[in-house]
């Protein structure tokens, strides 16, 4: 029988700002997916904010694992992203292990423009590579796929070839594919690149860059990439369908005038995502 694909997403909920489950639910519901909150921490507002309210559910993931074993639950695939906790990785690592069928999506989620996000301590950090072992697919960002692999964030440009080295470099962790979000690699725009181990395969999505930056695009990013590949989307066309949804979003935050604080306005453009699209161009590289 035929059923509607499901996600368990292991991420925190925050009230304001646009981030995490306040995202990604709507965003996978719009594209016919659905989805079983796990939440991992509930915030006034996220950590950009500086100042906030957090209530750390550490246990609750691992007894809402439990449950669902006792329902006989099952998922089609398992999502985590923000994390409250070190001990939290661990109930995450016995999520992925209890569904091996699932398609295993890590978001490394720990910062970004260069520095940690405020409550992820060092050892939270160098444990987030356990996490990214046991993934199929992973989604960091430049600064997390720095922190990853041990190097400098690079504020410059980066070339061709360090950008398939971080790739392959990230692959050899475990995950079979990896893709990179805001990549300075071209001259006529930021980039999402992509490796797919098993195929050696490289992909690069250009897209117009926005002088703004707002909370919740990786977010929206990473589940409309996961709402597609479990559609069936290859690679690249998740990738593709990901970059163009997140380039209008980012460009109709920009158009009114929004700030970093309001985060990104997805939501009048939810039903492009199920519409005749028009997707950013990818290519290989
Ligand atoms: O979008 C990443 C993210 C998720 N959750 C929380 C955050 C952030 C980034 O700031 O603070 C709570």
């Amino acid at each position: 029988m035929k059923h509607i694909k499901s996600v368990a997403a292991i991420h925190d909920i925050s009230g304001i700002g646009k981030c995490s489950l306040t995202v990604i639910i709507p965003t996978l519901s719009a594209m016919g997916v659905q989805v079983c909150p796990v939440p991992t921490a509930v915030l006034s507002a996220h950590t950009g904010f500086g100042e906030f309210v957090m209530r750390d559910l550490t246990d609750f993931v691992s007894d809402a694992l439990e449950h669902y074993h006792k329902l006989g639950t099952d998922f089609d695939c398992v999502y985590s992203g923000f994390l409250a906790s070190q001990q939290q990785i661990d109930h995450c690592l016995d999520f992925l292990s209890a569904y091996q069928d699932a398609l295993k999506v890590v978001d490394p989620v720990m910062g970004d423009n260069g520095k940690p996000y405020k409550t992820y301590t060092n050892e939270m950090c160098a444990k987030m590579v356990q996490l990214v072992r046991a993934a199929d697919i992973i989604t960091p960002n430049l600064t997390e796929a720095a922190i990853l692999l041990g190097e400098d964030y690079p504020y410059g440009k980066l070339s061709v070839s360090e950008v398939k080295s971080w790739l392959v470099r990230l692959s050899q962790l475990g995950p079979k594919t990896v893709v990179i979000t805001s990549v300075n690699i071209s001259d006529n725009g930021i980039s999402s690149v992509g490796y797919d181990a098993l195929s050696n395969s490289f992909w690069r999505v250009v897209n117009d860059y926005v002088p703004a930056s707002y909370s919740g695009c990786g977010d929206l990013y990473t589940a409309v990439l996961t709402g597609g590949l479990l559609s069936g989307d290859s690679l690249p066309v998740a990738m593709s369908r990901a970059s163009g949804f997140t380039k209008l979003t980012v460009k109709t935050t920009y158009s009114y005038g929004l700030t970093k604080y309001d985060g990104i306005l997805f939501e009048p453009q939810l039903p492009w995502l199920n519409g005749y699209n028009d997707f950013s161009d990818f290519e290989s590289f």
